[in-house]
């Protein structure tokens, strides 16, 4: 038979009536040919390898997509946005599961081209479409079609349909940020190397270029809450049933995210336990046994972890994944006044680490009744914009949680004068989030754009030697460079690599977004100077080596900031500010986020729901702003016509 171990563990799940792995793989190339064509989420496929980050990229890309049906395809992928009628039910009409029998038509169809026939081609000359690549050890499967017999690497294509070629070099992105969100955002992360694909469906491998930036922000995050006096600590990821349903409130509307183990090795376990999907239910019992009196008072606790939440719509990487890293602050306190304070405390580290971190504007806020953590008191955020998709985005909640838990889990205190009281508790959380925000906010055609305080490398030095250049000289004074910039805390490296051209580094690292390259050619070494590039902006300066230090950290400095302006101005610029229902709707299709006048009613808002339902998802209230504007006597709600109460953010969101 023929072999595809690469796919093996998909097959069980993907088999036709025939063949069942030749099938699994017939039936998942006719459809990304047929996404692909279409534009969607399947990336264009070129070749994979057995067990390859292809292989499995392609399949965790396909397989949710594929399963959806298309009602959801169109909500779930902008670009289906513009197809024609006629392309959409070409789609529709060609939507077939794969335990359809029909896709094995199509693997007898295929055109097998051996490996000896192969070498002696150009694939693009063919104008054919490489689809894959097996390795085969015994060929009788496909000798019945194809008369040959023999091992070694077949590769699978499909003619025709000639499609833009990608550079062998892999770099370069085949979506723009404008014409294709979606794919240019799945993209960028993988091909910035932040993260890889992964089998399972909405969970990524966060790559150390990710994990960098994610340390970055930990380091801040964790130093600030440590002079606030909260401790860290680590609670297991298991959470035991009846604990998890004790408060009936807060899990109510989130039981069909909760993962469960039920089994070990074939065993069925005599309890499933689940997994953490915050640890509210997994900290309290043991808030409650702590606590006895005044003096251990306040309890501030933080844990740096990660939860699962078994999320079924359209997974992103880091924006809505199934397994996240996070911080979670769980803080008990013997007054309401100490847990106010904190819950804003808090909420100032969030917009620190979006403002002046990540150089992302947010609004600070507070939650809708209908948007505030169930179990909860009341709920602040901060919230960030995504212009190019008209959503607002959480961007990191601060609870204060009231005396509700401490009720459920019996956190009472005695006071001074031996009178007993219950806590007051907030918790609150940001996680890798950010980093998705970072990118959807700074990135652009040439990838991923850091923003220098959380770029693990600020700086990158690539040599240009010419021909006849005193290539030694050049390589001596990238690494001189390094070491100055080094040794004043600049986070620098030098690309010495032989085997890459300075053309290919430069997109390379524009593609991996360091904020700053310096290049040093011979002219610059005659000179005693160096060649400075923005990625933000393009700008090129030729720096003397004499202020190198000095002029470097301005530059730094320049980018950090010309981001968040850049990024503030452009999120102003989709601010609307309204008063109608009618400008409402005409905002909202406009990707605006809209600013409104509100009853803050929680009926109200549910009916906003209600009447802006579609495809897209429907509106939402995002925050009420700290910040106000005037509110003049008798306002009227733009959705109820009842008297507003406070100026509301509102939009669609992630
Ligand atoms: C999903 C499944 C089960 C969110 C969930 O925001 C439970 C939950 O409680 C759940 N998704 N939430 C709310 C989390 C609230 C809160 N927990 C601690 C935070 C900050 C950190």
């Amino acid at each position: 038979m023929v072999e595809m171990s690469s796919f093996g563990c998909y097959g069980a799940e993907l088999a036709a009536d025939e063949g069942r792995n030749a099938a699994a793989l017939a039936a998942c190339r006719t459809l990304a040919e047929e996404l692909t064509e279409l534009q969607f989420p399947a990336p264009r496929i070129l070749a994979f390898k057995e067990g390859s980050s292809e292989s499995r990229y392609f399949v965790s890309r396909l397989i949710p997509a594929h399963k959806d049906p298309p009602y959801k395809q169109e909500a779930n992928f902008h670009s289906s946005k513009h197809l024609t009628t006629e392309q959409w039910t070409k789609l529709k009409s060609s939507f077939v599961h794969f335990d359809d029998p029909s896709f094995c038509e199509w693997i007898r169809n295929l055109k097998v081209v051996p490996p000896e026939k192969r070498r002696s081609c150009r694939r693009w000359d063919l104008n054919i479409d490489l689809l894959g690549v097996i390795e085969v050890d015994d060929m009788a499967g496909v000798e019945q079609r194809q008369n040959k017999s023999g091992g070694g690497k077949y590769f699978f294509c499909s003619g025709g349909k000639k499609k833009e070629v990608k550079k062998e070099t892999g770099l370069g992105l085949s979506f723009t940020k404008d014409e294709n969100f979606g794919e240019w955002y799945s993209e960028v992360v993988v091909n910035g190397e932040m993260i890889e694909y992964y089998d399972i469906s909405g969970c990524y491998i966060l790559r150390p270029w990710a994990i960098s930036i994610w340390e970055i922000m930990q380091t801040f995050f964790d130093a600030e809450i440590k002079k606030m006096k909260v401790k860290n600590c680590y609670f297991p990821l298991f959470v035991s049933p009846g604990v998890l349903q004790k408060e009936k409130d807060h899990i109510e509307g989130f039981a069909p995210e909760v993962a469960w183990v039920t089994k070990s090795g074939e065993s069925e376990l005599e309890v499933p336990i689940a997994i953490r999907p915050t640890s509210e239910t997994v900290m309290y019992p043991y808030y409650s046994k702590w606590i006895r009196g005044h003096r251990d008072l306040p309890l501030k606790l933080n844990q740096w972890c990660n939860v699962v939440r078994w999320e079924f719509s359209n997974p992103t990487p880091f924006i809505r994944s199934r397994e996240f890293l996070w911080q979670e602050g769980h803080t008990a306190f013997a007054t309401k006044e100490e847990a106010d304070t904190e819950v804003l405390q808090i909420l100032e580290l969030y917009r620190c680490i979006y403002e002046e971190f990540l150089a992302i504007p947010v609004t600070k806020g507070r939650k809708s009744e209908l948007e505030t953590f169930a179990g909860g008191l009341y709920t602040t955020s901060v919230e960030a914009f995504i212009p190019n998709t008209g959503r607002g985005i959480q961007g990191a909640t601060s609870h204060c949680l009231g005396q509700n838990f401490a009720k459920m889990f019996e956190i009472n205190f005695e006071n001074e004068k031996g009178e007993k009281g219950m806590v007051w508790q907030n918790s609150w959380a940001y996680s890798t989030r950010t980093i998705g925000v970072m990118v959807m906010v700074h990135g652009d055609d040439k990838g991923l754009v850091l923003p220098p305080k959380v770029a693990a490398l600020q700086l990158i030095v690539i040599p240009v030697p010419y021909k006849d250049a005193d290539t030694q000289g050049i390589f001596d004074a990238c690494v001189a460079t390094v070491a100055t910039l080094s040794d004043a805390g600049i986070r620098a490296e030098a690309d010495l690599r032989d085997n890459y051209s300075p053309g290919w580094k430069y997109s390379n690292w524009e593609m991996k977004g360091v904020p700053l390259r310096i290049e040093i050619g011979p002219r610059d070494l005659a000179n005693n100077q160096v060649r400075a590039v923005r990625r933000d902006n393009g700008a090129k300066t030729d720096i003397s080596r004499v202020f190198l230090v000095e002029q470097v950290k301005g530059m730094l400095d320049k980018i950090q900031q010309n981001l968040f302006d850049v990024a503030k101005q452009k999120r102003d610029a989709c601010v609307e500010v309204l008063k109608t229902w009618e400008e409402f709707v005409t905002a909202l299709g406009q990707k605006k986020l809209i600013l409104a006048p509100w009853c803050d009613e929680e009926d109200v808002e549910k009916d906003v729901k209600a009447r802006t339902k579609g495809d897209m998802g429907a509106a939402k209230s995002l925050c009420t702003p700290f910040e106000q504007p005037e509110l003049p006597e008798g306002t009227k709600c733009f959705a109820s016509g009842k008297p507003a109460k406070k100026w509301t953010y509102w939009g669609r969101s992630y």
